[in-house]
């Protein structure tokens, strides 16, 4: 039997078939005819944010905890363009985002019509992939497709962009029958990648041999579910193990083999171990510049051996001795067969002479550390943490101590602020049993804090903190360093959070001093609902160390220079 459906039915009958069953999105005139159709698909429950922008944050963050393809929708023009800088936080950290926008009718495109906008054009560099459907006959290859490429080989986001007719359109839709397609015509699977047998066995000659080696875990450990193989090499090694902002949480913090982050803020015994390393085997991670400083010092005695599912990010911004394409979990799995066990214990010892005492100092008893600290024990286990961007993102990073996989989620490779409170939306629909706190600064709260509304209306338990310091204080640390304490734009003012809080009608807390802290974190978690701390911190604590900009991992900021506060 057959039936002649809307192309906007077919979109969400498609949606089904795909296993969506959670899209984020805000309606308009070009995407009316979906939302038409939206609520005779009663499995695909849609939660309206407040702001496009924070669709695709909460698609992101729901991809990123769970593994499965994140869903936002908006119309055209401004509903689109909203869109944009989500789409490029999910590019940059290799999260499967699928974006549905509307467009204006097919005749009207090109003519400047009413909120009309080249949503493909825009995209094309800042997503994966961005198609617009034609004519309806493509909607099922072009959904299809989309979540394929999403979701496949290194994950991305796809925009699918719809004109307002062709959800209109209509066509016999058998479903039965286009459900055999998802069968059988699936894409082909991706080409296994340049990888030889010589070069693995190359690597693990390398490894075995080496005398001061590395192993440094990126996003793609998480991504590739690779971490019980990395944890077996690391074991059957004794080689230390490094974790990118985006690879903490897969490895844990509290294992004798974990080191910590390297780069920008990483610890100094962390940048001094790679400058000292001479093979570092690098895993699902890009070495992007906030980890190598200037890569021209960066790991100078070190041959580096680099798998990376992306076969164009081997030797892209350091130079590889072997590249090794394809899926982590596999490629660690051979190489542990490859690498005959060994310990590493007049390295490890080397290494622990580099560690300092924590560098760190506050005025002040709220340091970051006693409230990240009151935040985990607080939250008990299973707790993700979603950070925001800034100085309390690095205090995030560093000092909460991530036992459990895939447990700390941030923009990494933009840097958006504004992420965290959208992000952690979607965080708890992928674990709705377990607390998830998003934590920002005083300037990105700022920035998507609309979606307090959100999370009330849709009764989203997101724990909010926010570690206010009176300034955009990662710019403010910069010009305070390098900038001889000018301290232009960065001053922020504030409303009064527990105010704001009330008139969402959620419970809020100022926190003062460090003898509150526990009392507002473990009422917090008591709530039911959304809750918002705010934690008063020094205004001008810093993030130490700091490899200055175009610096090299040697060099090393460990204080504030003269001149300025000593904090
Ligand atoms: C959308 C966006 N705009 C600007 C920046 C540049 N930026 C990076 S950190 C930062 C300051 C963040 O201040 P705040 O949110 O208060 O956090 P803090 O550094 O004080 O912890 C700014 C402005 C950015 N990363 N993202």
């Amino acid at each position: 039997m057959t039936e002649p459906l809307s192309g906007a039915h077919i979109l969400c009958r498609l949606l089904e078939e795909q296993g969506v069953d959670l899209i984020f999105g805000y309606p308009g005139g070009a995407i009316m005819p979906f939302y038409h159709a939206l609520p005779e698909s009663p499995g695909l429950r849609h939660i309206l944010v407040r702001h496009e922008q924070a669709a695709a944050h909460a698609a992101d963050g729901y991809a990123r905890a769970s593994g499965r393809p994140g869903v936002c929708v908006a119309t055209s023009g401004p509903g689109a363009t909203n869109l944009v800088t989500g789409l490029a936080t999910a590019q940059m950290d290799s999260s499967p985002v699928v974006a549905i926008t509307g467009q204006v009718p097919r005749a009207m495109i090109g003519r400047d019509a009413f909120q009309e906008t080249d949503v493909i054009g825009i995209t094309l560099p800042i997503t994966k992939h961005s198609v617009v459907v034609d004519d309806i006959t493509e909607l099922p290859g072009k959904v299809r497709e989309a979540f394929a490429i999403a979701t496949e080989g290194r994950p991305g986001p796809v925009l699918i962009d719809i004109p307002k007719d062709v959800q209109n359109q209509k066509m016999e839709w058998d479903g039965s029958a286009e459900a055999r397609w998802n069968a059988s015509g699936t894409p082909a699977p991706r080409e296994p990648g340049r990888r030889t047998d010589e070069d693995l066995a190359l690597a693990a000659r390398l490894v075995s041999e080496a005398r001061r080696p590395l192993l440094m875990v990126g996003h793609g450990v998480i991504l590739g579910n690779a971490y019980a193989e990395v944890q077996a090499l690391a074991e059957r090694t004794g080689i230390p193990v490094i974790t990118t902002l985006l690879g903490i949480s897969a490895f844990p913090e509290s294992h004798p083999l974990h080191l910590g982050m390297p780069g920008m803020h990483g610890e100094v015994h962390v940048n001094r171990a790679i400058q000292h390393a001479d093979v570092i085997l690098g895993i699902g991670l890009r070495f992007d510049d906030r980890v190598t400083g200037n890569t021209a010092g960066f790991a100078p005695q070190a041959s580096i051996i680099h798998i990376d599912l992306d076969p164009t990010e081997i030797g892209k911004n350091v130079p590889i001795a072997v590249g090794l394409v394809g899926d982590a979990r596999e490629i660690v799995g051979r190489l542990l067969e490859a690498i005959p066990p060994r310990q590493c214990e007049a390295w490890r010892e080397e290494i622990r002479g580099f560690m300092r005492g924590r560098q760190e100092s506050f005025r002040g008893d709220m340091s970051p550390e006693t409230i990240l600290t009151a935040i985990r024990e607080g939250s008990g286990p299973g707790c993700t943490v979603v950070s925001d961007v800034g100085q309390h993102q690095m205090w995030v990073a560093k000092l909460y101590g991530y036992q459990e996989r895939n447990s700390h989620i941030s923009s990494g490779g933009l840097g958006t602020m504004g992420f965290a409170v959208p992000a952690a939306m979607g965080v708890h629909f992928a674990r709705p049993e377990r607390p998830v706190w998003a934590i920002s600064g005083d300037g990105g709260f700022q920035m998507n804090m609309q979606e307090i509304a959100t999370m009330v209306q849709e009764g989203i338990p997101v724990k909010m903190a926010i570690f206010n310091n009176g300034y955009l204080g990662m710019v403010r640390q910069w010009q305070q360093f390098f900038h001889g304490r000018r301290y232009s734009a960065t001053p922020i003012w504030s409303p009064d959070y527990v105010k704001l809080a009330e008139a969402y009608g959620i419970a809020g807390y100022r926190v003062e001093q460090s003898r509150q802290i526990d009392e507002a974190v473990g009422r917090a978690m008591r709530d039911p609902g959304p809750t918002l701390v705010e934690f008063m911190i020094e205004q001008e604590a810093n993030v130490f160390p700091m490899i200055p900009p175009g610096g090299s991992l040697s060099e090393p900021i460990e204080s504030a220079p003269a001149g300025a506060p000593a904090s």
